[in-house]
């Protein structure tokens, strides 16, 4: 069998097993800065399906789509130049490493919005990713003060390892819920599982619970 068909169906059924086995998340939140079952990592372990795309600069689009007045095609210069900011936050992975301060800049995911203009009914987003990665978060969760499309990590450009040209982080939630290599941003009125949470994974995925499975 393909390794990464035997890898995503590993990581199925262990949410399976995981799950029958009783595993539920928190009442309460954690009030620690460190998400209850995580541990620190100093590094910064690579995460993704094993493919990680190539996209030249000149050939990048990020399409802006769904139940939206302005639908946009941004080229790299056009997303550029939009707001950025810098901001710092905290990594946390669901196979349990978490990592401290990590330095994001790019474009806050407010500014999407705001160009965008989102019907009233627009309630939930789907992302969708270069290597053909999907995720889905509610829209009230991309509008906290921490959430954005990222192009820079400490600095630099984000590495293609990493999920550059563009990524996007949330930092409140497990890290599956960030599309790296992200190609399409889709506002709807009615949510859609995407890759990981398809197969098990928890679609609050809140790590302060440790919601980690479905
Ligand atoms: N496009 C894409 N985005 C993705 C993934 C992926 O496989 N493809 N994996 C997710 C998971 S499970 C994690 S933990 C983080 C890992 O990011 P990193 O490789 O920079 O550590 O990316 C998330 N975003
Ligand atoms: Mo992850």
């Amino acid at each position: 069998m393909d390794l990464k068909v035997k890898y995503i169906e590993a990581k199925k059924r262990w949410a399976d097993k995981q799950k029958n086995a009783g595993f539920a998340p928190l009442e309460k939140p954690s009030a620690d800065r460190l998400p209850p079952g995580q541990h620190l990592t100093k590094g910064f372990p690579v995460l993704d399906l094993g493919i990680q795309p190539d996209i030249p600069l000149d050939q990048w689009v990020l399409k802006v789509h769904g139940l939206v007045s302005n639908p946009m095609e941004l080229n790299w210069d056009d997303f550029n130049a939009l707001p950025q900011v810098e901001d710092i936050s905290d990594f946390h992975c669901v196979t349990t490493w978490s990592k401290y301060d990590c330095l994001w800049q790019g474009v806050p995911f407010t500014e999407i919005y705001e160009r965008a203009e989102p019907a009233a009914d627009a309630k939930y987003v789907f992302f969708t990713s270069y290597d053909d990665y999907t995720t889905n978060l509610p829209l009230d969760q991309l509008l906290d003060d921490d959430v954005l499309i990222a192009t820079r990590f400490e600095g630099e450009p984000i590495t293609r390892e990493h999920g550059g040209p563009a990524r996007i982080i949330v930092p409140k939630l497990y890290a599956w819920k960030g599309a790296k290599f992200v190609r399409e941003i889709e506002f709807m009125a009615e949510d859609r599982l995407g890759f990981w949470e398809i197969r098990g994974y928890s679609n609050t995925a809140d790590p302060f619970t440790e919601d980690r499975f479905a």
